[in-house]
């Protein structure tokens, strides 16, 4: 089955139910973040737009690939102190399992390399989930956050997605890139290197 046939639009679906989507549907974005979080001063990374328009359950494993180069130029690397994960349940698509592994590994856009971690989690419907990391993990300056959904018979529990797809795709649900938007899968932390170049360029001026 084609990814956007096991993905749906959940605006339609509850405005409309008389529609009957065969392969896809037409996106009609609703609300965003409806949690607002208290973000310290540490590094947010996320793709998606906050916008959601898809909810998504195919494959054994999805994920988002992070380069921190896309929001901090010159990091060499991240250190990351949780994982987020965004998950959404629809009565007529109900989950076999809330529980899921919640991964991050290094590697770039040809995928996972090495595991940092995995942690049991349990999917809450339409709100974030977290996996926290003490000490904070050390990644490279790509890596990916990873929903493993292999406690489950068919891929649940399904996760969230926004409807502006970027230039260069960072969301995988295993088979191919989902390229009809962004997972709300994302991370906190602190760069590295960037501020270790500010530190030794304000020592090189000092001495200048
Ligand atoms: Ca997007």
């Amino acid at each position: 089955m084609c990814v956007s046939a096991r993905c749906l639009v959940l605006s339609i679906l509850l405005l409309y139910s008389s529609v009957s989507f065969t392969d896809q549907v037409l996106i009609e974005p609703i609300v965003s973040d409806p949690v607002p979080i208290e973000r310290d001063s540490s590094s947010y990374l996320q793709y998606d737009d906050g916008i959601i328009s898809w909810f998504i359950w195919f494959g054994t494993y999805r994920g988002v690939w992070f380069n921190v180069e896309d929001f901090m130029p010159g990091a060499t690397g991240f250190e990351i102190e949780y994982s987020e994960f965004w998950m959404y349940h629809h009565s007529s698509y109900p989950w076999d399992t809330s529980n899921f592994y919640a991964e991050v590994w290094n590697g770039d856009s040809q995928g996972p390399l090495v595991q940092l971690d995995v942690q049991e989690l349990i999917a809450i419907h339409y709100a974030p989930v977290y996996a926290l990391y003490d000490p904070a993990l050390q990644a490279e300056s790509d890596f990916w956050v990873m929903e493993n959904t292999e406690m489950s018979a068919g891929g649940w529990p399904s996760n969230l997605a926004d409807g502006t797809p970027p230039l260069v795709p960072h969301s995988h649900y295993g088979n191919g890139w989902f390229e009809l938007g962004d997972f709300f899968f994302r991370c906190c932390g602190e760069a590295l290197g960037v501020a270790l170049e500010r530190v030794t360029w304000g020592e090189i001026k000092a001495v200048f």
